[in-house]
């Protein structure tokens, strides 16, 4: 069995580190990987660059490389596909700019998915707004189920992971159960009042959490730019495998990750919105860790969240574009 792969945003510096790893096995372990690549016209040059390091690379498990500036061909046959590529805000641009930019870009998309890619299509949504238009893209896509569409809080999730295991002196492995909750955006919620160290709770200070720790993690990708000048990339990707493989192979057993998922109304989130939530991957479907009992700071931020993400997709379909 051969994995079709589109990956759209192919030539930008997430694109650039995550398709070495799919190419490699670390997504989908000793599976053979077809790569469609999926860029701007004017980013096609860059992108059939970065495919020429790929064949380069001689990686056994890599089957073949397109390069394509046509969603509709891109997303043909895909089984998994990771939308990266996004229009980023940009000085003196509004907020409706913005979503009606992205809509154009997202809505298309879920449309060539929905008409071409394999039935059994996954899709993650990195490029930002994430969570908003991975619900542009579901609702482009009729018939695919829109569970199917993701968006990604990974990445967030892993900064809380790596803030605890520094906090608690321990490796990240002997940690399970942080949580993500709400919109990929400053308004997220990072709770880890059901964190297990070693598979047992762990008490931790409640004022470190509120002052240092929450906001460490809503603002590391400000530092992240800060210190390197550019935006988070490496880290980004590997968060993006990480979504995409516990989604294909299960998670560990007792242990959850974060991801943004459309809502059936768990935790009182409006049925619809893409959401984070605690989950679980088994048998190649998310599913939401329901009955947690969450610590008043975190109901409020999530209600907060929740705002944030109504009002994004009011605005979107204000605009028409839902
Ligand atoms: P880059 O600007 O380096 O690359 C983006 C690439 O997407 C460019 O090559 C551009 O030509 C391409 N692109 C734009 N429109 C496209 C379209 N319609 N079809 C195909 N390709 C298109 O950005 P990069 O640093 O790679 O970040 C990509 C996106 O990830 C951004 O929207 C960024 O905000 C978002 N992020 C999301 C994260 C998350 O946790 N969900 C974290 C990392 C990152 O900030």
């Amino acid at each position: 069995m051969t994995a079709t792969v589109t990956v759209t945003g192919a030539a930008g510096q997430i694109g650039y580190a995550l398709l070495f790893r799919i190419a490699s096995g670390a997504m989908l372990g000793e599976v053979p990987v077809r790569l469609r690549l999926l860029e701007v016209p004017q980013a096609v040059g860059a992108a059939e660059g970065t495919a020429m390091e790929l064949a380069d690379a001689a990686f056994p498990l890599l089957e073949s490389v397109d390069v394509f500036d046509d969603a509709d061909a891109a997303f043909e046959g895909a089984q998994l596909a990771l939308l990266v590529g996004a229009r980023p805000r940009t000085a003196g641009m509004e907020r409706a700019d913005l979503l009606t930019a992205n809509a154009g870009i997202f809505g298309p998309q879920g449309r060539a998915i929905n008409d071409h890619a394999s039935d059994d299509v996954r899709v993650l949504v990195v490029g930002n707004p994430a969570n908003t238009n991975a619900l542009i893209a579901a609702a482009h896509a009729p018939d695919v189920p829109a569970e199917r569409f993701t968006a990604m809080t990974r990445l967030d999730h892993n900064r809380g992971l790596a803030q605890l295991a520094t906090r608690l002196d321990v490796g990240v492995d002997r940690l399970s159960r942080m949580t993500i909750w709400g919109n990929h955006s400053s308004t997220q919620v990072p709770d880890p009042s059901q964190l297990l160290l070693d598979g047992e709770p762990i008490a931790l200070d409640d004022a470190w959490v509120a002052e240092e720790f929450v906001p460490t993690v809503v603002n590391r990708g400000a530092a992240i730019i800060a210190a390197r000048g550019a935006s988070s990339a490496a880290s980004a990707a590997s968060a993006a495998i990480d979504h995409m493989r516990d989604w294909v192979e299960d998670t560990a057993p007792g242990d959850w990750v974060s991801a943004a998922l459309p809502s059936r109304g768990e935790y009182g989130v409006p049925e619809g919105l893409v959401c984070s939530f605690p989950v679980t991957g088994a048998d190649g479907a998310w599913r939401v860790v329901e009955g947690l009992e969450l610590p008043p700071a975190v109901r409020a931020g999530l209600a907060a969240t929740v705002v944030e993400l109504e009002a994004e997709r009011d605005a979107v379909r204000a605009l028409g574009l839902l």
